[in-house]
């Protein structure tokens, strides 16, 4: 096991980081910008060293000072969290000339899954179900006029290295398919360096089902259940909850299987998340893998007892997963927290934190970067917690959910948590009415 690991992250993820190096006995070593200097991260590790100024580019994404500060640090592996580099491949190259171990997959499998066309055509070789579309790159927007003829409006153009919702452009008809798909080129050729679309039925008012999956070096491939996602707003994902409600057993045995076998089929190593929607007659497509821990992993970890994180860092250092002890048992739900003011369509808000008071109680988890005089730096994403309950079934989850939000205070700056309790109160949420559009239509009605 490693001695030292160096945390290339901020906010509450390097905080979890920090925890689960201290429950290995691994020393931790947060790299900080100078906007997160006093951060909670670098108060609790056991060494900090800056990793340049405040904007992402000049540190959380620069390569060489990260690289550089491991080293300097004695560091043997890099753990990068979610976002900036996570699914960068150059990370995981990068590490390997240096000797340090990076803690996620092997840059082969961040390659082909950030390829979402090639991904496509790798789970469907292996017959996980994928939705109508290409499975690799279009030639150009005659072809695409061909295929989306052959599979029938709406379709909807996605770039092959996008993700996340980034660069996708619906087509309801011709028409509009020849409108977007030179806008929808000349955008993933600036925001991805690569113009490359490809073509996929559009599903209409899906459901987001993702399954979690962790893969050993020494043969082990499993899943740790599904968790629904579909509560989002412009891609960002709001609520979380495992296991994934109203969907028949046989399903939810049937897509985690799948997640399995297309996972062990490209050689995955370490934690990864097989994304799905899930149409109106239950019918489930695989859209993308991502090849990194995400934001809502604690929900998979209160439902299993499994420590993610932990087993990240094991399987970096050769070891095997530690199989989960008890069966997956109840329901869990997870809401982030963010400084976005709902009254001014979520734009940001920076200031700081005066007073903090997390909840806390049976069934409640808080991850989370604050403290009472925090200042919200203005370089990064709004997350400042998410709040995670679980019950004995979703009912309870949702009232224990709502009773902690009820008991927050993060005072100083406006945030999500009114806007998060008229959610979980809604109907549609509550009647476990989930789809990407529930969001909007209860934005719709408070206006
Ligand atoms: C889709 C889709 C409908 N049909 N693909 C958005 C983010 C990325 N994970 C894929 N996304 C979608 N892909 C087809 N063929 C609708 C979405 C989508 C969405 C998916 C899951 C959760 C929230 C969403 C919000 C908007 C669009």
């Amino acid at each position: 096991m490693f001695s030292k690991l160096f945390i290339a992250n901020r906010g509450e993820i390097a905080v979890r980081i920090v925890r689960a190096c201290r429950d290995l006995g691994i020393r931790s070593v947060v790299g900080y910008s100078e906007a997160d200097r006093d951060s909670l991260a670098v108060q609790l590790a056991d060494e900090s060293i800056c990793i340049g100024p405040g904007p992402s580019a000049k540190s959380y994404l620069n390569i060489p000072n990260i690289i550089t500060a491991a080293l300097l640090t004695g560091c043997e592996a890099v753990h990068p969290g979610y976002g900036f580099l996570s699914e960068n491949p150059y990370l995981p190259e990068i590490c390997e000339h240096c000797g340090i171990v990076f803690v996620g997959p092997p840059a082969e499998s961040l390659r082909e899954m950030g390829d979402k066309a090639r991904a496509r055509e790798r789970m469907a070789s292996v017959g996980v179900p994928t939705v109508p579309g290409t499975n690799r790159a279009l030639r150009n927007l005659a072809e695409a006029r061909e295929i989306a003829a052959s599979i029938g409006y709406p379709v909807i153009l996605k770039a092959a290295m996008g993700g996340g919702g980034r660069g996708m452009r619906v087509a309801r008809n011709e028409a509009e398919l020849s409108h977007y798909y030179p806008l929808a080129e000349a955008e993933a050729e600036t925001a991805f360096a690569r113009a490359d679309l490809y073509l996929e039925k559009y599903i209409e008012r899906p459901r987001h089902v993702e399954v979690q999956v962790l893969a050993d070096r020494h043969g082990t491939t499993l899943d740790l259940g599904t968790r629904d996602c579909s509560t989002q707003r412009r891609y960002q994902k709001v609520i979380e909850e495992a296991p994934a409600p109203a969907l028949p057993a046989a399903t939810l045995q049937s897509i985690a299987e799948d997640a399995v076998r297309g996972a062990a089929a490209i050689g995955y190593v370490n934690a990864g998340t097989v994304e799905f929607l899930v149409d109106g007659e239950g019918r489930y497509y695989f859209i993308e893998m991502n090849t990194r821990l995400q934001v809502e992993h604690p929900v998979t970890e209160e439902l299993t007892g499994v420590d993610l994180v932990r087993q990240q860092i094991r399987i970096a250092a050769g070891e095997p997963i530690e199989l989960p002890d008890r069966e997956p048992s109840g329901h869990v739900i997870e809401c982030r927290v963010t400084a976005e003011d709902p009254e001014r369509d979520f734009r940001p808000v920076v200031g700081t934190v005066t007073a903090y008071r997390p909840p806390g109680g049976p069934g409640i988890r808080v991850d989370s970067h604050l403290w009472a005089g925090y200042t919200i730096p203005p370089y990064y994403d709004s997350l400042l917690a998410k709040i995670i309950a679980r019950g004995r079934n979703r009912d309870e989850a949702i009232a224990r959910l709502d009773r902690a939000l009820a008991e927050t205070v993060i005072e100083g700056v406006v945030t999500t948590v009114p806007f998060l309790r008229r959610l979980l109160a809604s109907p549609d949420f509550r009647d476990r009415n989930l789809h990407t559009e529930a969001v909007r239509s209860l934005l719709a009605e408070a206006r």
